[in-house]
């Protein structure tokens, strides 16, 4: 029996007022909105939809989550600043925009450490308790985290080294795109998604790293030619919920939102693979030049990944070895 209908059958009992009833219904209804910051027909946010879909089915239309994608709500630099301040109740970001808060946001998004979905997951089993415990000290729930398709270069013109980047201006999403930038010789600039296509277009950018997906979504042969399939990481996003929000379900509201939440984490994962596929063929059949790294393009990258993993062991500690311990165990 539901909250409800006990309370019902009990003011029905004892003769209470029905309209008492009738109100306990309605203050026990929650409606949450959810920021969230790449396009609706994305992947992630698809996936976003059918979890708040679940949601609402299993607590019966007591918990509605209502999902605003493509930062139409909360810009995405500020999505997690307001779930913790409980300006949302929950929220979607992609890790390592919050790189610069802590190492343990950076480690999904070390160029070439796990380049392929199997070792992207043991990298999550890793460094999983670290991030619950992070976000948990700022007042956050870690409810999944799912992969973007493997990371390319995207450019105007074939780019055959490194050195083809000198002085380029770099799209980044996040600071280790930032630092990447800064070995290769190029200037970082940091757009989120919505602004790519105006930003390539007025010259703003001229390359950027990321994957075939957002490629797709954001039409990028309007403005690119050429993809290098470099495989350089699969950044994660996730999805965390304010705690005090989070405390203030019932159990049966809490139950159903992990619940979904295991749910959605197992269909992402998927769901990127099947990305992967559909949109590296989506963008060759658009006209993308879609290339295999020449040799000293991709010894140029593997040069600046182990620069940059290793600044980052250097500056991540004692918790930064035991995640990297921890997931070379578990075997690449
Ligand atoms: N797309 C997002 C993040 C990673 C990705 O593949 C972006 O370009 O910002």
């Amino acid at each position: 029996m539901t909250r409800t209908t006990r309370r019902f059958a009990l003011a029905a009992a004892t003769g209470f007022a029905v309209g008492l009833a009738f109100a306990g219904t309605a203050a026990a209804q929650t409606s949450w909105d959810m920021p969230t910051p790449y396009p609706s027909n994305n992947f992630h946010t698809e996936n976003i939809v059918v979890f708040a879909q679940d949601v609402e089915t299993a607590t019966g239309g007591k918990l509605k989550i209502t999902v605003h994608p493509g930062g139409s709500l909360i810009k995405h630099a500020e999505i997690k600043r307001a779930v913790r301040q409980g300006i949302a109740p929950i929220g979607e970001v992609i890790i390592s925009l919050a790189a610069n808060e802590s190492p343990v946001y950076a480690v999904d998004s070390l160029p070439f450490l796990a380049t392929g979905y199997e070792a992207s997951r043991k990298l999550y089993a890793a460094q999983k308790p670290y991030l619950e415990k992070r976000l948990d000290g700022e007042g956050l729930k870690l409810l999944w985290s799912e992969p973007w398709p493997p990371q390319g270069l995207y450019s105007k013109r074939e780019i055959k080294s490194v050195d083809d980047l000198k002085g380029l201006k770099f799209r980044t999403y996040n600071a280790v795109i930032g630092r990447i930038a800064a070995l290769a010789g190029a200037i970082p600039v940091q757009i989120e998604v919505p602004d790519l296509p105006t930003a390539f277009a007025t010259g703003r950018v001229d390359v950027m790293i990321t994957s075939a997906s957002t490629g797709v979504d954001t039409k990028a042969q309007d403005y690119l030619s050429h993809y290098n399939d470099i495989q350089a990481w699969l950044p994660r996003d996730m999805v965390f919920v304010n705690k005090s929000a989070f405390a203030r379900l019932s159990d049966a509201e809490k139950k159903a939102v992990l619940e979904a939440a295991a749910a959605a984490e197992e269909r992402g994962w998927k769901a990127s693979r099947d990305e992967m596929n559909a949109k590296n063929a989506a963008l060759k059949a658009a006209g993308i030049v879609f290339q295999d790294p020449a040799p000293e393009l991709k010894a140029g990258f593997d040069a600046i990944g182990k620069t940059i993993t290793d600044e980052w062991l250097a500056s991540a500690g004692a918790d930064g070895k035991a995640i990297l311990d921890a997931y070379r165990a578990g075997g690449k």
